[in-house]
């Protein structure tokens, strides 16, 4: 039976700790991929449950519902009462919360102040980074000596306190905790390779990823743009209110996207949703793009690549009422493409993607709802559970977001 809902999203750190913890006692939670800045976090339900809107989130079988992944953690862990991960000692108990409190307010907010805007999730600034990777140092520094004397953190056996400080410490490892970071820390080192290649870590982060150097912040593409007009002079008129969506100008569609959005959440995609949808498109009202990123080739890790998507839909926010779709990375770390379908509110992609600066990075394809393939290709891409083949290769899906 599942014990509940973790919102969250399975690269971040904090809700892999939960999923870890979960694992490690039997206990099924059903993860509800949840974006920072969706529609589903800033939702007043959810911000009832997670007042901030972060992730994660917990919302239990029976109604109970929990923020703060520390208390999340201790929670999903207690209730296996049997557990060893929580101590033998209400020392152990309190030595544990300490590391966890340590690693998610001192270590993870240094660590993600350095890689986040090297992975385009925060805005760059050269020296705000070599700032945060200066910072980063003090708490390592302090896991590293404490763990130079000690096999775990708390105690002789692993507890919640390291399967948590190294679920929060993946994303580092993957982004700026380099072979030089880890050779000047082998003791941290030796641990985290303990931690992931725990049963219950492995079903959770089954390749877990080291990078070879600190990433390099790339800026986001943008095709050269017009210089911006000369501010407009004193005299002129103030700017009219601002205009509301281009697509609302084509009216109400008898095809309601909500309730298209809703068999895909609800239903099976391939036996229920897939066939409602095309029984139901009206290709008069809506057209069907396929979406691919253009620098495939300047990709690299899987999640981060995904996290690019996730970008890319965070920004679409302004289109949410004319657009559904889904893209996702298929291939492995340093081989590896986004791909995707995506439906718009009327016969042209422009007056929806253009709210997001980041459409000019992809390119746009029509597809006909008529032609058997490109019907395919659409059922694939919303379905996630076939290979795509790029260059004679066969690539596996690997992660993805849906856009609804
Ligand atoms: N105090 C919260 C922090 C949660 C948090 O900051 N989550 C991040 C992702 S790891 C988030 O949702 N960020 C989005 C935002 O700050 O808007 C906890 O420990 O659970």
């Amino acid at each position: 039976m599942v014990f509940g809902k973790l919102y969250g999203l399975p690269e971040n750190g904090r809700t892999i700790a939960v999923l870890v913890a979960a694992k490690h006692n039997d206990l099924e939670l059903e993860l509800v991929n949840t974006q920072p800045n969706s529609a589903v976090n800033t939702s007043a339900e959810y911000l009832k449950v997670q007042p901030l809107g972060k992730i994660p989130a917990f919302e239990g079988a029976n109604g109970f519902t929990l923020s703060e992944v520390i208390a999340i953690a201790i929670y999903v862990t207690s209730q296996n009462e049997k557990t060893t991960l929580l101590g033998k000692t209400k020392q152990d108990y309190a030595s544990i919360v300490r590391w966890m409190s340590f690693a998610n307010s001192e270590v993870l907010m240094k660590l993600g102040a350095w890689y986040r805007p090297l992975l385009g999730l925060d805005g760059y600034n050269k020296k705000t980074v070599d700032d945060a990777a200066k910072a980063a140092v003090k708490p390592l520094a302090v896991l590293e000596q404490h763990l130079t004397a000690n096999t775990y953190l708390v105690g002789e056996r692993i507890t919640l306190a390291d399967l948590f400080t190294a679920s929060l410490l993946t994303r580092g490892f993957a982004t700026v905790l380099d072979k030089k970071w880890r050779s000047d820390n082998p003791a941290t080192t030796r641990w985290y390779n303990t931690i992931i290649n725990q049963d219950a870590f492995k079903a959770v982060v089954p390749n877990p990823v080291f990078t070879e150097e600190v990433i390099k912040y790339t800026a986001p593409k943008k095709e050269e743009k017009p210089k911006a007009a000369a501010a407009p002079a004193a005299e002129e008129p103030a700017p009219a209110p601002k205009p509301k969506h281009p697509l609302e100008a084509l009216g109400k569609p008898t095809l309601i996207l909500d309730e298209w959005k809703r068999q895909y959440s609800n239903e099976d995609t391939r036996p229920v949703a897939l066939p409602w949808f095309w029984q139901n498109f009206k290709a008069d009202e809506y057209s069907l793009w396929k979406v691919d990123y253009k620098y495939n080739e300047e990709l690299k890790l899987t999640f981060m690549a995904n996290n690019l998507i996730g970008g890319f839909h965070a920004r679409l926010e302004g289109s949410r009422k004319y657009l559904f779709g889904a893209q996702a990375v298929y291939g492995a770390n340093y081989a590896c493409v986004i791909k995707g379908v995506f439906m718009v509110r009327g016969q042209d992609f422009m007056p929806a993607f253009e709210v997001g600066p980041d459409w000019e990075s992809y390119e746009f394809t029509k597809l006909d709802p008529t032609s058997e393939a490109d019907r395919k290709y659409v059922d694939d891409m919303w379905s996630w559970d076939v290979p795509v083949t790029v260059d004679g290769k066969e690539l596996e899906f690997a992660d993805g977001h849906v856009f609804k």
